[in-house]
């Protein structure tokens, strides 16, 4: 037999098909492969998520945007390869990536990916540790469509930044990382609501250029590329709303598990939320998390939870003829 799923083309590292399980987190889409051919011949080699994340950037980037991109793909989409993982506590490892490039960690995805593994049979419900780029995540499925994660101790490296954007708006903000890095701010001056969608991507891309012109980054050069502007929630029964700008350039559907794992943690440090409090935090589109922080041994350790449905299971295919096999260019 023609197994088509080997590693078709040395060239570009894409096979001719892939499996692959899609949800959505309250409308932001995960794309987890589980194609196990696919994921016994890749051979990443030994040592860390982090290390086996360069060499898959190495030999798989081309299929990173072939997987998340259009035409495959869609606006805003994670992937997720899950592999043993090297750490003896963790259970499994993940490598997060989208249409630019790759994450450190991915709060929609970990809901994503645990409502998933739920799905296939994979995983009882309860807790699970996940190896990531940015540390360990510990991971709980609740059964059905219910997930949450406690994240990695977030860290707030500015408070009240004041920047000017190239309109000589002004705008301050904190600089916080909780697996990603993101410039939160209060004081932009502009309506949550989803009609303002585009508005909202216009002004976020010019803080985010602000930033990149001014050269401020995360305290390792990292790109402050996840721009998040809060607000007051639309239902009372929430405590707050983000619209959340992601590199790609599309906006966050839901309210971005690690923006709200780094929410909660300012809040806590600042003496607005008390640990084991729940903050509801809304999406521009109204989708929720819970969120909340307990403290371990002096950490804060922020958790969030929120629902994930399954969309899809599919085979994507990557045929030789096909002149967009590695994904429409990304036009942003
Ligand atoms: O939920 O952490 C998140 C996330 C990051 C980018 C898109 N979603």
């Amino acid at each position: 037999m023609n197994d088509s799923r080997e590693m078709a083309d040395p060239t570009d590292g894409l096979p001719t098909r892939l499996l692959v399980v899609d949800s959505h987190t309250i409308g932001e889409p995960t794309r987890i492969v589980i194609d196990p051919t696919w994921l016994a011949a890749c051979d990443l080699g030994q040592g860390s998520i982090a290390m086996r994340r360069r060499v898959f950037r190495e030999r798989f980037d081309a299929l990173r945007r072939a997987i998340v991109a259009d035409p495959r793909g869609t606006e805003a989409m994670v992937g997720v390869v899950v592999l043993p993982s090297s750490e003896p506590s963790c259970d499994m490892a993940a490598i997060y990536f989208n249409e630019v490039g790759y994450l450190d960690m991915c709060g929609h995805a970990t809901i994503g990916l645990a409502v998933t593994l739920g799905h296939l049979g994979r995983i009882v419900a309860g807790t699970f540790r996940l190896e990531t780029p940015a540390g360990i995540v510990t991971v709980t499925w609740h059964g059905g469509n219910d997930a949450s994660f406690e994240n990695v101790t977030p860290r707030r490296i500015a408070r009240g930044l004041a920047i000017e954007c190239a309109d000589g708006r002004r705008v301050t903000g904190d600089i916080s990382t909780a697996g990603l890095w993101f410039f939160l701010t209060s004081d932009h001056g502009e309506s949550l609501l989803a009609k303002e969608i585009p508005r909202l991507t216009a002004r976020a891309w010019s803080i985010r250029r602000a930033l990149m012109s001014r050269g401020i980054s995360g305290d390792a050069g990292q790109a402050i590329d996840h721009i998040v502007l809060l607000g007051k929630p639309e239902s009372p029964k929430n405590n707050g709303r983000a619209f959340v700008l992601c590199p790609d350039g599309a906006f966050d559907r839901s309210p971005c598990g690690t923006a709200t794992s780094a929410l909660v943690a300012s809040l806590y440090a600042d003496g607005l939320l008390a640990a084991e409090k729940v903050w509801r935090q809304e999406s521009i589109l109204g989708g929720v998390y819970e969120a909340s922080v307990r403290c371990e041994e002096g950490m804060v350790v922020p958790s969030v939870r929120g629902s994930a449905w399954i969309t899809a299971e599919s085979t994507l295919f990557f045929n030789n003829s096909d002149p967009y096999r590695a994904g429409l260019p990304h036009l942003k």
